[in-house]
């Protein structure tokens, strides 16, 4: 297998770009595509403060990490954000769930008996926009890669989710002062090359998924898209760029939401008390 570029021993090929590269040809493809994703949809500009959500997964470097309680998936995953941050001098933000809340995930889950992953979600968006606004940041960049991306696409079509289907994007404008705007600088890539990247610059993560991950819908539709993969490469990449590129406007709302600030919180939302804040309400009630 040679190097497309310099003709060179590939390390890795990648079957959707129909190529092959070599340690260093493969790294400038990587921070091409993320510079392409920057670019393509004026994610943010050289002199604007980005804040980096970081899971201490591979797709991530330096930034906020959110501490979501869940056992030693939580302890692993925040010490190998603290060490890389700190190697590199750089300012790590950490928010707990438990803080915000008064308990970790998994008792959080128990208190609203709504999936795990959906009680976590809620959570990490709220405490993601709400550190940003806290710490004057414009925009928080998040590490969704290509195949979280095609399998939250492949979802929200299964179930013809509309309202999901408009707000999927690479990048989501801010709509009120106190929103951060949201960016996925990572959406061009697959899961496979930011593992990839990461091992090939040294960086350190966490192999072992969350224990909530295992039977989760987001899950089972990745491996239903990874066997599409597998028979034809590019499948997900076709599914997710035809959607972003064709149809995407389709689903565009007439009215636009109006959003407000929370009565307890002071986030936004679109009620008149946001989801988080009823949440916190649910593990008081059971609680007591
Ligand atoms: S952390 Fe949270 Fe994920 Fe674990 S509980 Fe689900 S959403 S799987 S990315
Ligand atoms: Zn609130």
């Amino acid at each position: 297998m040679k190097c497309r570029k310099c003709g060179g021993t590939a390390v890795l090929e990648l079957p959707r770009h129909n190529a092959a590269f070599c340690s260093a040809d493969f790294q400038e493809f990587f921070r091409k595509q993320v510079a392409e994703a920057i670019r393509k949809h004026k994610m943010f500009t050289a002199e604007e403060p980005v804040l980096v959500a970081v899971s201490g997964g591979k797709d991530d470097t330096a930034g906020l990490y959110l501490d979501l309680g869940i056992f030693e998936y939580s302890v692993e995953s925040k010490a190998k954000c603290e060490s890389f941050a700190a190697s590199r001098g750089q300012k790590l933000i950490v928010e707990r769930v438990v803080d915000a809340v008064g308990a970790g995930i998994p008792e959080v889950q128990k208190a609203t008996r709504r999936p795990t992953c959906s009680a976590c979600g809620l959570s990490k968006r709220y405490l993601m926009n709400r550190a940003a606004v806290d710490h004057g940041f414009p925009v928080i960049a998040t590490g969704h890669n290509l195949d979280d991306e095609a399998a939250v696409l492949f979802g929200n079509v299964l179930h013809w989710q509309t309202d999901a289907l408009s707000r999927q994007a690479p990048a989501l404008a801010s709509t009120h002062p106190k929103l951060a705007r949201r960016v996925k600088p990572l959406y061009r890539l697959s899961e496979r090359e930011t593992a990839a990247y990461a091992f090939l610059r040294g960086i350190d993560y966490i192999v072992d998924e969350c224990p909530f991950a295992k039977g989760a819908t987001s899950i089972a539709h990745k491996q239903i898209l990874d066997r599409l993969e597998e028979s034809s490469p590019g499948a997900k990449h076709n599914f997710l760029f035809g959607f972003l590129e064709k149809a995407r406007t389709a689903f565009d709302s007439a009215e636009p939401v109006t959003l407000q600030q929370c009565a307890v919180c002071g986030q936004v939302t679109t009620g008149e008390i946001c989801a988080f804040c009823k949440l916190i309400d649910q593990v008081k009630r059971r609680r007591a």
